[in-house]
This record gives C-alpha cells, sequence and structure tokens, in this order.
C-alpha cells in the first residue's frame, strides 16, 4: 500500500476507534442494567435512528465517554501520559458534571484526590475496598486513546501505560488488567490489515498477550485463592464459544463471560462481540459489521453502554469511520469532538513518527 493510501487508512481507524466507542455508550446507556433488548427490538431500535428523516435530541454519553476524552486531552496536551494531569483531568470533569452515571465507588476517589491536592495520585485508589483496590471496568472503559497514542510504541510500552492509567481509580489486579486487555484488543484490531479479520488468531494473540501480562502481575494477590490467569482463561472460553458450531444464546454468553460492571466480567464480553459479530448472527438484520458489533453488545444485556463503548472502539479501530453508519452517529452527543480529539492524537503521532525518522 503506497504512503499516502496507508496514512488515510489509519486517520479513518482513529476516527473509527473514538467514535465507535462514544457511539456504543451512547446508543448502549438507555439499556443499561435494564431487563436485556431482544434482538428484534433492537433491530427497531437500530431501523428508527437509521432513519435519515428522524429528529430526536441527540443521545447523551455517560461516564465511559466523559472519562475517554479526559485520557485522550491529557495525551494530546502532554503529549504523553502525565499521570498528575490524568488524574486533574478526571477530578475537573467529574465535578463539573457529576450526572453522568459514575460507578458508585470511583467517586470517593476523586473527592480524595481533590482534598488532598494531589499530592499522590495513586493512593487514593489503592486505598479502595480496604486496600483491595477497584475491579470495576472503569480503567478499560476509557483506555481506547493510549492504544492510538501508543499504536506504534512497544508493547511494553502500551501495556505499561494502559496500566498507570487505570491505576489512578482501579488498584486491583482485575480492573488494571482489564485495561491492558481492552488496550491491546484496540491495538490488535488498529495492526490488523482490512479484510484478513481471523477470529481465531485475533484471540489467540490476545491469549498469548495476556499470559506474559497476568504471569507479571500474578504476585499482586488481592483475595487469598483468587486465580491469577483470569482474563487468559476468559479468552479461552472465547475461542470455545466461536468454535462451537451451535448457535450460542445470550444467556450462555452471559454465564461463561459475564455482563455485569467487573472489568473481568465486560472486557471479554466486548472482545467476543466484536470478534462473534464480523459475520451475521441470527436474528439481526444489520448487515453493517460495525452497527452489527453495537446491536449485538447491547443485546446482551447488563452493562450495555460499557460492554457496547468497548466492542465499538475495537470495532471502530478495524472497520474504520467509513463504515460507521452516519445516520446512527448523527444522534450521539459531542461526535465532533471524538473526530477532533481522533485527528489530534493521530497528528502527534504522525509528527511523532517524523520526527524520530
Ligand atoms: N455506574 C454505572 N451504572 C449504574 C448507574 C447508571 C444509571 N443509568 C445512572 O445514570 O445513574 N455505570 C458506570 O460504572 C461502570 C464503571 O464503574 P467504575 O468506574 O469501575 O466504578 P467503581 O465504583 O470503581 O466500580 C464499580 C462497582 O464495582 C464493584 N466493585 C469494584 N471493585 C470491587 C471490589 N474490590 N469489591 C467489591 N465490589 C467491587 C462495586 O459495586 C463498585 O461500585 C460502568 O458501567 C459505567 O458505565
Ligand atoms: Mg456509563
Ligand atoms: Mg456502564
Amino acid at each position: 500500500m503506497a504512503l499516502v493510501e496507508a496514512v488515510e487508512v489509519m486517520a479513518g481507524r482513529f476516527r473509527g476507534c473514538l467514535v465507535g466507542g462514544l457511539m456504543g455508550d451512547c446508543l448502549g446507556a438507555p439499556f443499561e442494567g435494564e431487563p436485556r433488548a431482544s434482538p428484534t427490538m433492537l433491530n427497531t431500535y437500530f431501523k428508527r435512528l437509521n432513519d435519515p428523516n428522524l429528529k430526536v435530541p441527540y443521545k447523551p454519553y455517560t461516564d465511559d465517554t466523559a472519562m475517554m476524552r479526559c485520557v485522550a486531552l491529557s495525551l494530546i496536551e502532554e503529549k504523553g501520559y502525565v499521570a498528575q494531569d490524568m488524574a486533574k483531568r478526571f477530578v475537573k470533569e467529574f465535578f463539573a458534571e457529576p450526572k453522568r452515571g459514575y460507578g458508585s465507588n470511583v467517586v470517593d476517589v476523586f473527592a480524595v484526590l481533590r482534598a488532598t491536592k494531589f499530592r499522590d495520585v495513586y493512593s487514593p485508589a489503592a486505598m479502595q475496598f480496604n486496600g483491595r483496590g477497584s475491579y470495576g471496568n472503569g480503567g478499560a472503559m476509557r483506555v481506547a486513546p493510549i492504544a492510538l497514542f501508543c499504536h506504534a510504541s512497544t508493547e511494553q510500552e502500551l501495556v505499561d501505560t494502559a496500566k498507570d492509567m487505570a491505576l489512578l481509580t482501579h488498584a486491583n489486579r482485575l480492573g488494571y488488567n482489564g485495561a491492558v486487555l481492552q488496550c491491546l484488543a484496540v491495538h490488535e484490531a488498529l495492526h490488523t490489515p482490512k479484510n484478513d479479520l481471523n477470529c481465531v488468531i485475533f484471540i489467540e494473540n490476545l491469549i498469548k498477550k495476556m499470559k506474559k501480562v497476568e504471569q507479571l502481575t500474578k504476585d499482586d494477590i488481592i483475595d487469598e485463592g483468587e486465580e491469577p490467569f483470569v482474563y487468559v482463561k476468559k479468552l479461552e472460553k472465547v475461542l470455545e464459544l466461536l468454535e462451537r458450531k451451535e448457535s450460542i444464546d445470550r444467556d450462555q454468553v452471559e454465564d461463561e463471560l459475564g455482563v455485569n460492571i467487573s472489568a473481568h466480567e465486560s472486557v471479554p464480553t466486548a472482545i467476543y462481540s466484536f470478534v462473534r459479530a464480523s459475520y451475521p448472527i441470527p436474528n439481526i438484520e444489520a448487515e453493517n459489521e460495525f452497527q452489527r458489533t453495537l446491536h449485538y453488545a447491547i443485546s446482551l444485556g447488563g452493562d450495555t453502554d460499557t460492554i457496547a463503548s468497548m466492542a465499538g472502539s475495537i470495532a471502530g479501530a478495524y472497520y474504520g469511520m467509513e463504515k460507521i453508519p452516519e445516520n446512527l452517529q448523527r444522534h450521539c452527543e459531542a461526535l465532533s469532538e471524538a473526530v477532533e480529539q481522533a485527528d489530534q492524537l493521530n497528528s502527534t503521532c504522525v509528527k511523532d513518527r517524523t520526527t524520530a525518522s
């Protein structure tokens, strides 16, 4: 592929990733914690939203996007990960708009960070849950901009940056390793050639990487008896689900992968949604694979905004902006800011590449 074309493709993938995350959040939020919506009901939901004549107020984003925007802006303005700056942005954002549906414990971290004037930005999170730290999916739901910023970095730099960023609020191994896995998944999608997705290889690559990550963190013991390779095991279950010939119903996905607010019960589910939706799913009408990803993720129920947002970031990084239906985009709050941040992250990386060569 010619260089100019490759640069354009990557720009579309950066946009796709941030816009995909935003759309999963905005379109999935009305179903978060509600009884599971059927695929047929969601066919009607997406059909209505795709109607070019539909005029309704935009769907607001929630904490997932509020925090992802902070991550993106901090990386752009600081030209790298700066813990204090990122922590300050999270806190400023939360106190400016606290009603975006934040997790019930993470708000305590923000309050302590503010009260202690950001003296030690990692310590309030480390004190959560009697020193066990949070395993909520809040670190994972906002990590995508790190995969973009570090798209040409080493795997170790990517892993370390995702982990450090998550540690600002999520000190439990399951919480920060969930962020690392989501970051690796976006990164893998970004680097998978278009039309060349092999679902099994995609998951096997993540298993290889997570084996190293979980091996290195296996001594960060949190609870006695907690086994150290939780994510590797979940990804192996994803492989099993993909390989089973009979159609998998949503109860099985919920039982085997989970659909709740914990990182280990939602990040593997988002990854599964992306790979599973790359080919047709019974009762889901969407022919567009990106839309099918969001539809499927939402149809699993539970933490729908977050699972759809994480799946949307991965799908957007793979399919690119040009595959995302415009009629759906326009229903999401702050769409143009997501595009702008993706372009800024991309140009920061392009500048870095130029300076380095
Ligand atoms: N908070 C929600 N949804 C509920 C309210 C939404 C409603 N529609 C509204 O608008 O009000 N969603 C958001 O929260 C999730 C991300 O949460 P995060 O940032 O991880 O928060 P937190 O507080 O750290 O953890 C969440 C809960 O997980 C449980 N938990 C975590 N660690 C634990 C531990 N070590 N021991 C026991 N429990 C632990 C707790 O229940 C935490 O409150 C996303 O879904 C986002 O959309
Ligand atoms: Mg949310
Ligand atoms: Mg959620």
